[in-house]
């Protein structure tokens, strides 16, 4: 038992020593997502001074099927950032495919500077291969840069 106190309190202290911890946020569904898809995921970002990396896993997606993502910054149409419409950042734009299963990886990097007053991040379906959005947001996470 005292053991497994120190196991656990040692993780807790190697977690608050690690200052590069990306934070990760679990993603919602939107309520433009088309009917028939359930996504669920997380999102991770890792930024140091000039750059933030950030990476999406999500499941439940349409099959073969490109997908755009952006960080957006907050917009009027509600308090909740991503109910809230805002512009999105052009350079944070990641476009990808999922494969047969519905599952989708995107990572990309933006100066972090671009995306300093960001309040969400959320994915779109692709009309085509170069990110032209083709709804509103399938799913969404709001963020804190
Ligand atoms: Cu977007």
């Amino acid at each position: 038992m005292k053991n497994l106190m120190l196991l656990a309190l040692g993780t807790v202290a190697l977690a608050s020593c690690a200052p590069m911890m990306a934070p990760a946020y679990t993603l919602t569904p939107q309520s433009g997502a088309p009917a028939g898809i359930t996504p669920v995921g997380t999102v991770s970002a890792s930024k140091d001074a000039t750059t933030t990396t950030t990476t999406a896993k999500v499941s439940g997606l349409a099959a073969n099927t490109y997908y755009v993502a952006h960080y957006h910054k907050m917009g009027m149409a509600n308090t909740d950032p991503c109910r809230s419409a805002g512009p999105l950042i052009m350079s944070s734009m990641i476009v990808g495919q999922t494969d047969a299963g519905g599952t989708l990886t995107l990572t990309g990097s933006v100066a972090t500077a671009d995306i300093a007053s960001a309040t969400y991040f959320n994915i779109h379906t692709s009309k085509d291969s170069m990110g032209t959005p083709g709804d509103g947001g399938v799913t969404c996470t709001s963020v804190t840069p």
